[in-house]
């Protein structure tokens, strides 16, 4: 994982809450984490590599903290799974870097679908309430996980904004991770698939230099294919790379903007939660 920039240890500052208990109660939000948050813009200052590096400790001993909070976060996960398989609950990690366009695909598949089925979503993001306050706007039910320094997040996060949400059996959740390419990779969250979301702008060469992400997901969105006639990308080129690290990925190719290409997409999350639930 991260040893070198700090995420999975401890002290990250991780608050959970969703748009409702903001607006039912503006002051003093109580979190599991024993901080209280006063304002939730008191937390939009930059918080960029802020870490105090401890190169004191062996390396040894970092392979050890790792291994821990790996073990630890798969133990949760198993747990988060259990749960989501009791209910016949789909969940869904979305995956990619700040600006792909989880969020707009979010939007987009809730306000097409959500007639028909039955939505619940969590938001992972360092900082703001930016994420969950689209979602809440189309009424669906969301947390928000703000991980503070933590750039990814972990299964007991997710496992605190689930009991939150109070899900109905036979639901779908979907869980966008925060925007990093590389430490959600190793973050297994107890979900049904993994989506990994690229856009047109980011260059094919993706799926071979963050080789992970590419192959622990089930699914690649390329996503912002409205703007292939001013970009200059080679959609074969990164599929075939992105096949190379993991040859079972299925690919839609979507813009989030003006609907292109949303329906296969549609089509393969209602025939996989008649999988999951039949
Ligand atoms: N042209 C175009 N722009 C898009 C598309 N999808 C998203 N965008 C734009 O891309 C920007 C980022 O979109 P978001 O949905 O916020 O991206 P995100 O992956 O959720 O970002 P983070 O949560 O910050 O990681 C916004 O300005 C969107 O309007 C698309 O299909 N086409
Ligand atoms: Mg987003």
């Amino acid at each position: 994982m991260c040893g070198t920039c700090g995420c999975g240890t401890e002290e990250q500052g991780v608050t959970i809450k969703n748009p409702k208990d903001i607006k039912t109660h503006n002051h003093h939000h109580h979190h599991h984490d024993g901080h209280t948050h006063s304002h939730e813009h008191s937390h939009d200052h930059d918080h960029h590599h802020h870490q105090d590096h401890d190169h004191s400790h062996s390396h040894k001993t970092v392979i050890e903290l790792e291994k821990d909070i790996l073990h630890h976060n798969e133990v949760m996960a198993s747990r988060n799974k259990g749960y989501f398989d009791a209910k016949n609950i789909f969940a869904l990690n979305l995956v990619s870097s700040p600006g792909s366009g989880k969020t707009s695909i979010l939007e987009k598949t809730l306000q097409d679908l959500k007639d028909d089925i039955s939505f619940y979503v969590i938001e992972g993001d360092q900082q703001t309430m930016n994420d969950a306050n689209r979602i809440d706007a189309l009424n669906i039910p969301v947390v928000q996980i703000n991980t503070g320094k933590g750039c990814h997040l972990e299964s007991d996060m997710v496992y605190d904004a689930v009991k939150k949400l109070n899900m109905k059996d036979h639901s779908v959740l979907m869980i966008e991770n925060v925007g990093n390419l590389v430490c959600p990779s190793m973050f297994n969250l107890g979900e049904s698939k993994r989506i990994v979301i690229i856009s047109t702008t980011e260059g094919e060469d993706k799926p071979i230099k963050y080789p992970d992400m590419f192959h622990t997901s089930d699914i690649c969105i390329i996503n912002k294919v409205d703007l292939l006639p001013y970009v200059n990308i080679n959609l074969d080129k990164l599929k075939d790379y992105a096949l190379r690290v993991n040859s079972n990925l299925k690919f839609f190719e979507v813009s989030a903007t003006n609907g292109q290409g949303m329906e296969d997409w549609y089509k393969w999350l209602k025939s996989e939660i008649l999988v999951q639930q039949s």
